[in-house]
């Protein structure tokens, strides 16, 4: 409840901010970056998101955290000097609250950014707790030609039957089999399993996660096209982007 209160305060005090994740294709071109949020308490300092995200979901103050993120991360995308990529994590109940799509359009036309440069990145509670509502947001959501995402994969109860029956553009495969990708064979097949079948059904997979130059090297074997981890670059602030795509890009 404590720090339920302090969140309420924290975006008007400019205590929220966004840290930029590159993400890159097989050959080490620079694709865009992922938004990750971050929370610097005035005197507690930084507190992770793996405690206030779940805060912010309780208690509905994500619908306002998750709309000022998308149109921050938006805005910084559009100042990049590359037509690069911006990811952005969409929490359930951000996705299934009424005027996502109009929140998104808005962010979209503000920045100026074009709608096949936003990626929305969506984790499969959202697709158990309403499969029929979920399905027609996203269907709204990809007419305005944005790209959705299925994050953490392999995670929970994700099925294969959710990759032809919702109409994702990708899906990533959860860091937990990246992890596990050099000592254990059952992670190795699971890997290769996502990939080959994401092929097969024209979808483009990215691996989240890696952190050495052997999981890196399978995973590009595989034929794994995106690949995101600290082994690559670790999230950047805001105000470290520009330098990076001139750099990298
Ligand atoms: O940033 P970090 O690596 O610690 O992320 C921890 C968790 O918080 C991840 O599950 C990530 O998806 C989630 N997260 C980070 N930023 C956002 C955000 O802007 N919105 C939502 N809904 N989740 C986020
Ligand atoms: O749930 P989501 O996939 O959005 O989580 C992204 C989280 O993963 C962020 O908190 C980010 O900081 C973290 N992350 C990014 N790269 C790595 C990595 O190589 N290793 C680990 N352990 N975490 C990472
Ligand atoms: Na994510
Ligand atoms: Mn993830």
């Amino acid at each position: 409840p404590q720090l339920e209160r302090e969140l309420q305060s924290a975006i008007a005090g400019n205590e929220l901010a966004l840290a930029y994740q590159p993400i890159f294709d097989r050959d080490e071109k620079l694709l865009g970056f992922e938004a990750l949020m971050r929370w610097t308490h005035p005197t507690l300092g930084p507190i992770s998101p793996a405690r206030f995200i779940p805060i912010a979901e309780e208690s509905k103050l994500i619908v306002h955290m998750g709309e000022w993120a998308l149109r921050k991360a938006c805005r910084t995308a559009a100042d990049w000097p590359l037509p690069l990529r911006i990811a952005v994590n969409l929490s359930p109940i951000q996705m299934l609250q009424k005027g996502l799509c109009s929140t998104v359009e808005a962010a979209l036309n503000e920045s100026g950014l074009p709608p096949e440069q936003l990626e929305l990145e969506i984790t499969e509670g959202v697709l158990l707790q309403d499969a029929d509502a979920a399905n027609s947001i996203i269907g709204q959501l990809r007419a305005l030609g944005v790209r959705i995402v299925l994050d953490d994969f392999g995670t929970g109860y994700s099925s294969l039957s959710y990759l032809h029956r919702f109409q994702f553009q990708k899906l990533k495969i959860d860091r937990s089999f990246v992890q596990r990708l050099s000592d254990d064979r059952n992670a190795q097949a699971i890997v290769k399993a996502i990939i080959s079948m994401s092929r097969d059904l024209g979808i483009a997979v990215t691996a989240e996660g890696v952190e050495t130059a052997e999981q890196l090297q399978q995973l590009r074997l595989q034929g794994c096209d995106e690949l995101q981890g600290y082994r690559l670059g670790r999230p950047l602030p805001h105000d470290e982007t520009g330098a990076f795509v001139a750099r990298y890009g």
